[in-house]
């Protein structure tokens, strides 16, 4: 009987969960730039968008010691609603966190793409960001990134063209998109990242309507928010819907955590370590 309700205790408080559920802050420096050290490259393309008719702009970090004679797995990283390709750089400095953390050899060597998810022609963050046309272009974005930036990327980027080495995640409209990308398209992403998502966020059930495929196909899938966003409902919606689905995940609340890029860093420096290994 003293196992059962063991075991009862264990379900109810490990949420089928990972021990990442609980969050353990970066440590101090984890965002500054370290002398001594190697370190990775940004550059911006411009690739062809079929989608949008224009020619759209992106950010590409490769890692130190990068190489053409090897085959790297890629993140694609989105940004935000009042963003653009170089508010992650700007902002959430992912070449000084993944440089600090390839010099302590805790990240699996990939290329880190940071798009432009706002898909139409004037891609830029002025004027109303909420209005209707720019809020719908997040969610055109899943045609451009899946029919021409990926296939820009895979034709001029030594990469691993398969779904167990495509990763996406992003911040709020970005983590909306990163969960409706991601989980819409299993068979070209295995490893997804909502971070404080946006009411973007599709509901559970069509977000995931195949729990058991989904199961099955993903190898991270990585739901977090500040406890005092306002957005947090979106991802809790999500995160209680698998977890009566049954589909394992880490679900992250930020202890006071609000909707900056305190809580984004910290999200990227834990969930990039994860990916791909
Ligand atoms: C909204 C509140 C927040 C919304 C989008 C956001 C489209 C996005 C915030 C962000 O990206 O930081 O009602 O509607």
């Amino acid at each position: 009987m003293k196992q059962i309700y063991l075991c009862a205790f264990i379900l109810i408080f490990s949420r089928f969960g990972y021990a990442q559920d609980q969050f353990v802050p970066a440590p101090q420096d984890f965002d500054i730039d370290r002398g001594g050290i190697p370190h990775g490259k940004i550059d911006s393309i411009t690739y062809e968008s079929q989608t949008v008719g224009t020619n759209r702009k992106a950010l590409v970090y490769t890692p130190p010691g990068f190489t053409d004679n090897k085959k790297y797995p890629v993140l694609y990283l989105l940004h935000g609603i009042g963003g653009d390709e170089k508010e992650w750089f700007n902002n959430g400095v992912p070449h000084i966190i993944f440089d600090n953390l390839y010099a302590d050899g805790k990240l699996e060597p990939m290329i880190v793409v940071l798009p432009n998810g706002r898909a139409m022609k004037n891609d830029r963050a002025t004027g109303n960001i909420m209005a209707p046309d720019k809020v719908e272009a997040f969610a055109t974005f899943e045609q451009d990134l899946l029919n021409d930036l990926i296939p820009f990327i895979e034709k001029y980027f030594p990469v691993i063209k398969d779904r167990e080495h495509r990763a996406i995640a992003g911040l709020s409209m970005g983590g909306g998109q990163a969960l409706n990308f991601g989980l819409g398209n299993l068979d070209k992403f295995a490893w997804v990242g909502g971070f404080s998502s946006a009411p973007n966020t599709k509901s559970p059930e069509v977000l995931v309507p195949d729990p058991t495929k989904a199961k099955q196909q993903l190898r991270l899938l990585w739901i977090a928010c500040g406890e005092k966003d306002n957005l947090i409902r979106f991802s809790k919606q999500t995160s209680d819907y698998l977890l009566a689905s049954q589909v394992p995940h880490v679900y992250q609340v930020i202890p006071e955590g609000q909707h900056d890029f305190k809580v984004w860093k910290n999200n990227l420096y834990q969930f990039s370590q994860l990916l791909f290994k």
